[in-house]
């Protein structure tokens, strides 16, 4: 039988024209990407769009819109075998990531792609990504079952698992990078999927559950040699804060100074989360390496081992809208759930 796709616009590049009297690129109508791809035609797998009204530039992604792109996956579950979204580079990792926690139990594949240039251009990366992402949305293995049921990035002939990845790159076509984890697939004249790196089911044929809950009260405090008092108080003492990512110096250390500290542990024990992720784009957090990471450890900071901060953000909207309890929460967050941190 013949696989069939949905492919979902968002916005983003991919899509985007230059305005005529402006000179600045905007989101433009998602026929017209069609008419440029004309190519999608010679696909075996059938192939269905959707676009989302208005498309936008991905920096104004919002929580409603990760919720609108799950509810949309849900309802076409059963009838499509895999799905592509086309997406705005600036916050596919994000996306990616938010998708990859409220999606529970996901057995198919969902592709986000997009491009540096607008497809209509000459030079554009985006037909290579959005017909590559196709494929690879569409493929399945001996026995019937797509190679890669995850939410995934494909960029530049790369497959990255989406919760791993950061996007680190403004102008290059290779925007993405996944530091802490392998490819899924190196795409060049054969597809080569990295099998053993990909998550599986342990058992398949179970329903899709989706979390569409997420609590956003949260703060990022990204620590720096010189950083002030005021500042930090002002970030610890935001209304109705529930979590903090606390973006610390390599493997997790931050200032030894009394009251960076005091003020680090005066907002943990008033019962606020805080999780350390380590500013570098490789490597773990590992709070027994030195002096000044064990004192964040011992005042009840979360390590969030090799997390990136997008996971971890996103990670924590959804726990803290699925549950009130913060030990329950603490202990998710020290586990892998879908494949975003080493297995612990
Ligand atoms: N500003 C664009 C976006 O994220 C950037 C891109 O797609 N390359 O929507």
């Amino acid at each position: 039988m013949k696989q069939s796709i949905l492919l979902i616009y968002t916005g983003g590049t991919i899509g985007m024209k230059q305005d005529p009297e402006t000179l600045l690129l905007k989101p433009f109508n998602f026929d017209q990407i069609l008419e440029e791809v004309p190519e999608l035609k010679k696909f075996e797998c059938s192939i269905d769009s959707y676009s989302f009204n208005p498309v936008i530039d991905s920096s104004d992604v919002k929580v409603e819109f990760w919720i609108e792109l799950v509810h949309l996956i849900k309802e076409n579950y059963d009838k499509y075998d895999g799905f592509v979204v086309l997406h705005g580079t600036d916050t596919m990792a994000y996306s990616a990531s938010a998708l990859s926690f409220m999606l529970e139990n996901l057995e198919k594949p969902v592709i986000f792609t997009g491009s540096q240039l607008p497809i209509g251009m000459l030079r554009t990366d985006g037909k290579e990504n959005l017909i590559s992402s196709i494929e690879l949305a569409a493929s399945i293995d001996e026995s019937g079952r797509p190679f890669v049921p995850e939410v995934c990035i494909y960029f530049e002939s790369q497959l990255y698992r989406g919760n791993r990845t950061t996007k680190y790159n403004a102008e290059n076509f290779r925007s993405f990078r996944s530091a802490n984890y392998p490819v899924l697939a190196d795409v060049g004249i054969h597809i080569k999927y990295n099998r053993a790196v990909i998550s599986y089911p342990e058992k398949w044929g179970k329903e899709l559950i989706i979390h569409t809950n997420l609590d956003t009260n949260l703060a990022i405090l990204k620590i720096f040699p010189g950083i002030r008092r005021e500042y930090i108080e002002a970030v610890l003492s935001t209304k109705h804060l529930r979590a903090v990512v606390l973006e610390t110096f390599g493997s997790g250390n931050a200032p030894s100074t009394e009251w960076f500290l005091q003020n680090i542990k005066k907002c943990v024990d008033s019962g606020v989360i805080i999780i350390n992720v380590t500013q570098c784009l490789a490597g773990s957090v590992d709070m027994n390496a030195y002096a000044n990471g064990a004192t964040l450890k011992e005042i009840g900071v979360i390590s969030g081992y090799d997390i990136t901060t997008e996971s971890a953000i996103t990670k924590l909207f959804f726990l803290m809208g699925k549950y009130n309890d913060n030990s329950i929460i603490i202990s998710e967050l020290t586990k892998s759930l879908r494949g975003e941190i080493l297995n612990k």
